[in-house]
């Protein structure tokens, strides 16, 4: 591992949507928390000269290359934050893994299983080196979420029976939005359910402290052809600067499942880029034996709770608005009662990634928290391959 200082110096490989999500983060983490290593914004990396340059300087990066290997190799960088589409996770990260940098991986973890595992194992092996791994599933680190999760913990909804979950997106409902990685399969592994369903079931896993055992899943492609994108960036890509043609989509853009969890619960889950009207509607409902809780992202800044044990005069559903000091997160940010938004979760990822990374504790979730996740992705297509039968979750250890 490179020689470590109170500088924490970051590398980055990607610098679309996520890479500006994760530069915000790097920028801003140690102007809010107080922390024992200051994050360094040393280079970021990606494959376009020009644009890696511009990014450079928009998002506040010392230095800026074309080469991930070089940057990977380089004894004066602590991390690598990989922001790349899913095709180049497994690569990147195993490598950084082995030059002895800590890494931050986007979710999901790989495009396949296989990757995945690879991925798992060489983050085992770095750990007993001290070197730190952690999968960006970001709205764990929601202040509200993380508060569901501590009121679950502590038994205030009681035994867990129903998980009711969605992840609800419209930006590809016109048929000529542009093919842009996100729908290829090669590049991003699944469509809806690895990018948006890979979300609820971090989230509901971690809320719960269950984990899936067996699905029935469905897919579907509603629109199968599309035009062929300019230049893909992010979300979002322009038609028309001469390429003609349409070209096939390649993976789901809608995905439902049913589950069972490993403590009892039962489940259903939704992830679409078809729900018109719904932007970021990711929203989940847990019902316990004692009461229940609900958080829905369009209102990030609230949770509701329902307490079965209070008197019946009293009961329904009371709003939480997690903004105060004693919420997790929040001491850091603003005097009580004002609202944060999308990119604090991910200053709060990098706030805990660094806080590993000085006092040597594990951070979560891992890469093999991460394996499981895509197992259950996969029993998911598996699942809808076979027009929906009951597919189980492998086992991520063996
Ligand atoms: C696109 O659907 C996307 O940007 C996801 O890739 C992100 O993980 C999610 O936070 C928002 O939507």
């Amino acid at each position: 591992m490179s020689k470590q200082t109170t500088d924490l110096r970051i590398g980055m490989v990607g610098y679309a949507f996520m890479g500006a999500a994760h530069s915000q983060a790097w920028r801003t983490v140690n102007r809010v928390f107080d922390l024992p290593l200051q994050a360094r914004m040393a280079a970021i990396c990606g494959r376009d000269q020009g644009r890696v340059a511009e990014a450079a300087t928009r998002l506040g990066w010392q230095e800026h290359t074309t080469d991930w290997r070089s940057l990977v190799g380089r004894d004066d960088i602590d991390l690598i934050d990989v922001c790349t589409p899913g095709d180049s996770h497994a690569e990147i990260a195993i490598a950084a893994l082995a030059a002895g940098k800590h890494v931050l991986c986007e979710k999901p973890l790989a495009n396949t299983i296989d990757e995945a595992r690879a991925m798992a194992a060489a983050a085992a092996r770095a750990e007993a080196e001290g070197v730190r791994s952690v999968c960006g599933f970001n709205y764990r680190r929601v202040p509200a979420v993380a508060l569901m999760r501590r009121l679950v913990a502590d038994g205030r909804i009681g035994e867990i029976r129903h998980v009711r979950a969605v992840y609800l997106q419209d930006w590809i409902t016109d048929p000529q939005f542009p093919l842009v990685w996100r729908l290829q399969k090669d590049k991003a592994g699944s469509g809806a359910l690895g990018d948006i369903g890979a979300h609820i079931i971090d989230l509901t896993q971690y809320v719960t402290g269950q984990l899936i055992t067996g699905v029935s899943g469905m897919t579907e492609t509603f629109v199968k052809q599309r035009p062929l994108p300019a230049a893909s960036n992010g979300l979002s890509a322009a038609t028309g600067d001469g390429r003609t043609g349409t070209g096939a989509v390649t993976v789901d853009d809608a995905a439902l499942f049913l589950a069972r969890l490993d403590g009892g619960a039962i489940a259903t889950y939704e992830a679409t880029r078809f729900a018109t009207g719904r932007k970021n509607g990711l929203r989940v409902e847990i019902n316990g034996s004692l009461g229940s809780v609900v958080f829905d992202f369009e209102r990030m800044n609230e949770l509701e709770f329902y307490d079965a044990t209070r008197p019946a005069a009293e009961q329904g559903f009371a709003r939480i608005l997690v903004t105060e000091p004693e919420h997790p997160y929040m001491s850091g940010w603003w005097p009580p009662g004002h609202l944060i938004g999308y990119e604090h979760s991910f200053t709060h990822q990098a706030r805990d990634l660094i806080e590993a990374i000085a006092t040597g504790q594990a951070v979560a979730p891992s890469f093999a928290d991460a394996l499981q996740v895509q197992l259950v992705l996969d029993a998911v297509e598996r699942s809808a391959g076979l027009g929906s039968t009951w597919s189980e979750v492998e086992p991520a250890l063996t």
